[in-house]
């Protein structure tokens, strides 16, 4: 579905939209994307902390479920991003059973997009010499300078603060023409 972000005014000399003629409408500060609105938290908080904020927002840690969900995000977390190090939270975690990974509303994951260079895979559930016993069990993506095939997935300790990525149901709108 369209955006509704290009909706035109609609003077009473205006004929009614056509029927059908639907479109994808987002809060203030919300991006649509499909049918669906999403929010970049600039604030750093762990994972948890992010998720209760954006359920709190009326929606949920991001949920990828296509290819052109994960460019779209991609795409705009270059924009967003101060620095490389400075990741978006995404809804999904290996925190119940290690290695199985779920998303926020409990469904496997299936498509992913996990960072991988010669040098280092993703997830690698990195215990950092001891310091991180517990190892990684949240999942953080995004790549300043733009990533190689869209892989930009890294899973990291669920209690290190970072920005995240909210989503939630785009509302319907009716898309209006323009009578000049
Ligand atoms: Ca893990
Ligand atoms: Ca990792």
């Amino acid at each position: 579905m369209r955006s509704c972000s290009k909706v035109q005014t609609n003077p009473s000399s205006c004929k009614p939209p056509p029927a059908g003629n639907r479109c994808s409408k987002c809060q203030h500060g919300w991006e649509s994307h499909g049918r669906m609105c999403y929010h970049f938290y600039n604030k750093t908080l762990t994972w948890d902390e992010s998720r209760k904020n954006c359920k709190g927002l009326g929606g949920d840690l991001v949920k990828i479920d296509s290819e052109d969900e994960q460019r779209f995000l991609e795409g705009t977390l270059r924009g967003k991003m101060e620095a490389n190090e400075d990741k978006f939270w995404i809804g999904l975690t290996d925190s119940k059973t290690e290695s199985d990974w779920l998303w926020v509303d409990d469904s496997r994951l299936g498509m992913s997009f996990w960072s991988g260079t010669d040098y280092k895979m993703e997830p690698d559930n990195w215990t950092n010499n001891g310091e991180n016993p517990e190892g990684e069990d949240c999942v953080r993506m995004g790549e300043k300078g733009g990533a190689e095939n869209l892989k930009c997935w890294f899973d990291k300790s669920c209690k290190v603060p970072h920005k995240s990525i909210c989503e939630k149901q785009a509302e319907e709108g009716i898309l209006l023409s323009r009578c000049v």
